[in-house]
């Protein structure tokens, strides 16, 4: 059955591209690993798939340096196998979202090449933030903002001819000038290439950060409008883009890291984005109390525009689920990276179920990270394999990404987990040694795995559709308890406290994150599902 409005109870799959599966045996996963796995995205039961950059690029920055929009890296594919990919994940049912990356390009692009070789004040240059330096001979870069990637790294970089560059990610990601009518046009045109290929959806990267101040002035603590952060420019090119996307009938979902949220309600305004990562739960600690003020400020800050919420575990770039859940601090410094001891990885486990059971019941979509669905941990990557350029910038101190970037594993018995094929190369990242048990072959045969905890949720959460877009009403619960009812009534229970504590009489069990005892309480870091 179609729905136009799909996109606001969605379940949506983030595929990391080169991690997800390697078809083709190089160690990199790849489209034809992703078309032969979509029986089994099918049949986990998402609506549709997000895939982070696949565009041309020498990866960086793992494809957030875009050489070319309109190519597909080789490493991974062509246009003609992503419209394939996109036509056989629609006849399953699934939706494709693709990743735009317009803050800035791959040092690499041929603007940016142009721009190097056309010198200062050529046409060329203006496309970028091109300035002359400080300092008596302009050895010193033009202001003091901090980079993305590390508050000790500058976002400046000097060319041969003296000028400087603005990037406020790694120095291979010079940002665009916004203010250019050129770099707008290129963009619109970019949406229409990937919708005239079918694409549902677009994610939009780092989508608060394009308009920077023209005078480019150093930053000052409170200043307001922030000199690159959350400028008012920004809605007028999201209306325009709306508008395109409303030719086509696709979606927005931007990345929005505000803190105030007034301000980032304001980029879901009706003719603006449809979504934006709501991104407060990574930032939450495995505590009642926190977590419903949580959920009560973003159902609040999405109602006045009518959007709805989006519930995200997890990313490519935050330290795994069950790692998190599983420290002392219960996932409140999601940066920081401690690996866990067994014990601390069963108790992030078991709160990493209790959480997917709590997202998949509230109102609004949800984003599942590729792996997410295995309960991967948090993988240590050996210091001398580490390619996430945020440990670069940060002089080597941040460990950076790449433990949650880690090749999937899908058959236990297979080398390297069965990321690749019979004779695969080594994955580009190294797997940790007990991988293997992750392996879906083997959560496939397990009724109490990860694996089957989704499948499960995701079976019924289709079929209760009040587990989507629509009310919420909190029911009266023990401390430590969180419990809500969806239109329909059917509810949800998470007892987040360190004692068991009894379920609401009279109704039945739907779906319980672990194994109930009989006598009718549900344990701590347990959740249940429960029928009106
Ligand atoms: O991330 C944007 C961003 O703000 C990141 O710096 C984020 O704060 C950090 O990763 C948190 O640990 C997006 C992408 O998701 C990320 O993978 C890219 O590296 C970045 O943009 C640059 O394109």
């Amino acid at each position: 059955e179609e729905r136009d409005d799909w996109w606001r109870s969605a379940v949506i799959y983030q595929v990391y591209v080169r991690s997800f599966a390697d078809g083709d045996g190089d160690g990199t996963g790849d489209l034809a690993g992703v078309r032969a796995r979509l029986p089994y995205l099918a049949e986990l039961g998402v609506d549709a798939l997000w895939f982070n950059p696949w565009y041309l690029s020498p990866m960086v920055d793992g494809g957030y340096d875009v050489t070319d929009y309109r190519v597909i890296d080789p490493a991974f594919g062509t246009v003609a196998e992503a419209e394939k990919l996109i036509a056989e994940a629609r006849a399953l049912g699934i939706r494709t979202i693709v990743d735009i990356v317009p803050n800035h390009v791959s040092d690499q692009h041929a603007w940016f090449r142009a721009a190097l070789d056309a010198g200062p004040g050529s046409p060329e240059r203006q496309l970028f933030h091109f300035r002359p330096g400080r300092g008596e001979n302009g050895e010193l870069p033009p202001n003091d903002w901090p980079s993305q990637f590390s508050p000790t790294a500058s976002t400046w970089t000097r060319v041969a001819d003296g000028e400087w560059y603005l990037h406020l990610f790694a120095p291979q990601q010079p940002d665009l000038n916004w203010a250019h009518p050129a770099v707008r046009q290129e963009h619109e045109d970019i949406l229409r290439f990937w919708f005239d290929r079918g694409v549902a959806g677009v994610r939009i990267d780092s989508a608060a950060l394009l308009a920077k101040d023209p005078e480019l002035p150093d930053f000052v603590e409170g200043t307001d409008p922030h000199p690159f952060i959350d400028r008012d420019e920004l809605h007028g090119i999201y209306r325009s883009w709306r508008s395109i996307a409303d030719e086509y009938g696709g979606i927005f979902v931007g990345e929005v890291w505000l803190p105030d949220s007034e301000r980032f309600a304001r980029y879901l305004r009706s003719d603006e984005l449809h979504t934006a990562f709501n991104l407060s739960f990574l930032s939450c600690p495995w505590d009642a109390d926190r977590l419903r003020t949580v959920i009560d400020e973003t159902l609040a800050e999405h109602a006045p525009v009518g959007a709805p919420a989006t519930w995200v575990l997890c990313n490519h770039d935050i330290t795994r689920t069950v790692t998190r859940y599983g420290r002392a601090d219960s996932g409140f410094s999601f940066a920081a990276k401690e690996f866990g001891t067994p014990s601390d990885l069963a108790l992030g486990t078991r709160r990493a179920r209790a959480a997917a059971l709590l997202t998949l019941a509230l109102p609004g979509s949800v984003y599942v990270y590729q792996g997410e669905e295995l309960g991967l941990p948090e993988a240590e990557v050996p210091l001398d394999r580490i390619q996430d350029p945020m440990h670069f910038r940060s002089g080597g101190v941040d460990p950076g990404r790449d433990g949650c970037r880690v090749p999937l594993p899908w058959v236990a018995s297979a080398p390297y987990a069965g990321f690749g094929t019979e004779a695969a190369a080594e994955p580009w990242l190294p797997q940790p040694a007990d991988w293997s048990s992750y392996a879906v072959d083997r959560q496939d045969r397990d009724p109490d795995s990860m694996l089957a905890l989704y499948r499960a949720a995701l079976a019924l959460r289709r079929a209760t559709p009040a587990f989507g877009d629509g009310p919420l009403h909190w029911l009266p619960a023990a401390p430590g308890v969180l419990a809500f009812e969806r239109p329909g009534g059917a509810a949800c229970v998470v007892n987040l406290g360190d004692t068991p504590a009894p379920l609401p009489a009279h109704r039945e069990l739907l779906l319980s994150s672990t194994p109930l005892p009989p006598d009718g309480t549900l344990p701590p870091d347990t959740a249940a599902w429960l029928s009106p």
